[in-house]
């Protein structure tokens, strides 16, 4: 790759991994810095941490905590079964939960997922899940078991690979003439649009632009056919692709590309100016921060996310501008959040009316969490698209 650095988040710690106290002395940090591929425009960190480190026996995100997400996945399914022949083939990429699985028929459907915690718990559920990270080997076992596939679905997972071209090509192999590859993952023109620099972090290697993944899918055989804009994560693009040979693309394939040369996403320049805007939210962000700590006002954050993980770090946010985290994970109560090391807890215990302010760490479901909690009588912080109360 032909990288040029353009940002630097600075010491980051595992953005999933919650601690007890015992293991703070031991805590891994790496520099976070991201560079803007020259050759295929992609944007994607300057170094890559082991995938080891962050998808394992105990990875906390689970992906069914919030009714969108269920939503969601739902709908998705509902029309993906619209389009595919009856009873089809159908495999996902970094299964999580189970949260996507559950849609599907359990005996044409197949998993894999490196964390083992959920590769069990989704084999236990009756979809046959590989405890596997996704390449070449693991696509040929699958060929080689199962046969091709009609669907290969991946959501919040693909933009988690560093090896692109392995990924494509280990998808290529599996899939049948006609089948279809669709994957979801943040959306850079929309990471721009609300300066959501809390995007990138360990897991999020890449953030895609549909420019360099049109780049990237053709050197390996795959070409996209449409692109959905949706809500999910502060803004997605959900990408559907075919061989090439099978592949005939509508018109928001060339819509997406034209809008993201006009935003500049194929150019250097535009992300050096949003390294200047995250720069500004940090500024921001602490203001707000210490003139509320400085008036004895209770701050809390909502939702121990990986994007606050980078926030807090970066902006080296700790207890004394943040008295803890509420979250509704049971995998990451009572733990403490990597790197600045604030405490967890549930919602019951800590979100209540002594709460003057709640940062968003989970903004993205801001219109969730603030139908569930119309009652709160304080305000939420959000730093998206800029440093504000709402
Ligand atoms: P959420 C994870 O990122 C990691 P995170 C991963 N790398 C990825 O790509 C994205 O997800 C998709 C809690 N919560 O989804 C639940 C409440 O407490 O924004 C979650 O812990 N109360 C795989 O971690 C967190 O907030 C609520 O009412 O940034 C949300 O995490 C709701 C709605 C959520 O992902």
């Amino acid at each position: 790759m032909n990288k040029e650095k353009f940002l630097d988040l600075g010491k980051q710690p595992i953005a999933n991994k919650f601690l007890n106290q015992d293991e703070f002395d031991d805590e891994f940090f790496y520099t976070l810095s991201v560079g803007f591929d020259k050759d295929t425009y992609l944007v994607t960190h300057m170094d890559y941490v082991n995938p080891k480190l962050m998808f394992n026996d105990s990875y906390a995100y689970r992906g069914s905590m919030s009714k969108t997400m269920r939503d969601h996945f739902s709908k998705v399914s509902t029309e993906l079964k619209t389009i595919l022949p009856i009873n089809p083939k159908v495999l996902e990429i970094g299964s999580n939960d189970g949260v996507f699985l559950t849609n599907w028929n359990k005996s044409r459907t197949i998993a894999v997922e490196p964390c083992g915690n959920f590769a069990q718990e989704t084999n236990n559920m009756g979809y046959e899940t590989y405890n596997d990270f996704w390449n070449e080997i693991t696509s040929s076992n699958i060929l080689e078991k199962h046969g091709k596939m009609d669907l290969i679905f991946a959501a919040n997972c693909i933009c988690h690979i560093p090896d692109l071209d392995s990924v494509f090509r280990s998808v290529e192999n599996l899939l049948s003439e006609d089948g279809l590859f669709v994957f979801e993952d943040p959306s850079l023109a929309e990471m721009i649009n609300v300066n959501s620099y809390d995007q990138i972090y360990d897991e999020h290697p890449h953030v895609f632009s549909v420019i360099a993944l049109q780049n990237i899918l053709s050197r390996n055989g795959l070409s996209i056919i449409r692109v959905d804009n949706i809500p999910v994560h502060g803004g997605s693009n959900r990408i559907w692709a075919k061989k090439t040979s099978f592949s005939n693309s509508d018109k928001s394939v060339e819509n997406n590309i034209e809008l993201e040369k006009v935003m500049g996403l194929n150019k250097m320049s535009t992300f050096t100016t949003f390294a200047r805007r995250v720069y500004d939210s940090k500024i921001s962000l602490l203001s707000i921060l210490s003139s509320c700590r400085n008036n004895h006002k209770k701050v809390i954050s909502y939702g121990a996310t990986s994007k606050s993980t980078t926030i807090f770090n970066y902006c080296d946010i700790g207890t004394e501008l943040i008295k803890y985290i509420t979250d509704t994970t049971p995998e990451k109560q009572n733990k403490y959040s990597p790197g600045t090391h604030i405490p967890i807890i549930t919602p019951e215990e800590g979100f209540d009316e002594s709460v003057d302010f709640a940062f968003l760490g989970a903004w993205n479901f801001v219109k969730e969490i603030k139908k569930k909690e119309k009652d709160f009588k304080g305000k939420f912080i959000t730093h998206v698209p800029v440093v504000r109360l709402i």
